[in-house]
């Protein structure tokens, strides 16, 4: 700090730089563990980790010699929700918060010790805005990868109470699907759906409509193969959105695969009410899905406790369910069951 008007700030910026780059090392080690040993993704690990040494870098020994903790009037401030952490997503987005928090400090203070410092750290928290959205991203993929049951939804007047009852079973897949409601309803219940899925830690997918899928920040969009393309799906929803196709042959499924589908529908296995004049794609689609499927996929159409077996029988990692969950006495028992019989099957490690 060449600035002698300056001078006199020396001390506090210095405090509030030492401060800030241990804060900063600190939240980004507590990802880099989380990323390191729960996720063993190397790159993130890494990202975090080369992160964390040019922040050492910048933190020199001036800059650490400010330290005056014994003075510091805030050792002692905390607020509730800093000892409370209700799960890892929450611990993780706390601490990106705190980085990034962090970082924008050393920025703003920055400037009146080392422009580099203040630019660099600009830099830096582009990087970890990118980083939680790799993070997200992630977790969405892992997500679909480890749900073995999908509850695609049906018009009923309890809609979110029977929804929210399967979440309550162990539910992590949920697709609305409704063919009969205004767009004003399907808006305003895609977003209390999606609000509620978010709250038990499950995905929640939009039937058809890319454009309430966006609007409602949905995990993704499901399409038919009338709808639109993959591709285009992806450019309006970003890379990070999970986009799903239905499929009822293999020329369909090869197809899917290759425009990049996070995962397909298998079906209808049986013929099904729910998509009353749809022949059934047969046992023998799912046997062949078993042995060429090379992304997550669901079973589906006329799939129930009676039959659901034989699908599994048949190579089925996973099924997607309408009336067998939303037309049971009690959804949470339903999904329970399927759960149940469905973790019977060792996981197929689909990669990510
Ligand atoms: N896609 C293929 S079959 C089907 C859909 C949406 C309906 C499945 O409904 P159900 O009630 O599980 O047979
Ligand atoms: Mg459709």
């Amino acid at each position: 700090m060449n600035d002698t008007s300056l001078a006199s700030l020396q001390p506090a910026v210095w405090r509030i730089l030492d401060a800030n780059f241990d804060r900063a090392r600190e939240g980004l080690r507590i990802i880099e563990e989380w990323c390191r040993f729960a996720l063993n993704h190397q790159a993130m690990a890494n990202e975090c980790k080369q992160m964390r040494q040019e922040l050492g870098m910048w933190h020199t020994p001036e800059i650490r010699a400010a330290r005056d903790t014994a003075r510091d009037v805030g050792t002692t401030l905390s607020h509730p929700r800093e000892e409370q952490r209700t799960g890892i997503e929450q611990l993780l987005q706390a601490n990106l918060c705190r980085v990034q928090e962090a970082l924008r400090v050393i920025e703003e203070y920055g400037k009146l010790y080392s422009p580099a410092i203040s630019s660099g750290s600009k830099q830096m928290r582009y990087r970890v805005y990118a980083l939680e959205s790799n993070l997200l991203n992630y977790r969405r993929r892992q997500l679909l990868a480890n749900s073995r049951l999908y509850l695609v939804t049906s018009a009923a007047p309890d809609l979110l109470l029977r929804v929210e009852a399967a979440l309550q079973g162990g539910l992590t897949l949920v697709q609305y699907r409704d063919k009969q409601s205004n767009d004003t309803d399907r808006l305003a219940i895609a977003k209390q759906m999606c609000q509620l899925c978010h709250h038990y830690g499950a995905l929640f997918i939009l039937n058809d409509r890319v454009d309430l899928a966006l609007a409602v920040d949905a995990d993704g969009v499901h399409l038919g193969q009338q709808d639109i393309s993959i591709a285009l799906a992806r450019q309006i929803l970003g890379a990070q959105k999970i986009v799903g196709r239905s499929t009822t042959n293999p020329e369909e499924m090869e197809r899917a695969i290759k425009e990049g589908a996070d995962y397909i529908g298998v079906g209808p296995v049986y013929e099904t009410p729910t998509k009353a004049g749809k022949a059934a794609a047969g046992i023998e689609y799912v046997q062949y899905a078993a042995k060429n499927a090379t992304v997550p996929w669901f079973a589906i159409g006329g799939i129930d406790n009676t039959n659901l077996d034989d699908v599994l029988k048949a190579g089925a990692p996973g099924v997607a369910m309408v009336r067998a969950i939303m037309n049971a006495e009690n959804p949470t028992h339903a999904v329970q069951f399927c759960l149940g019989m469905l973790n019977r099957v060792p996981q197929v490690g689909f990669r990510l």
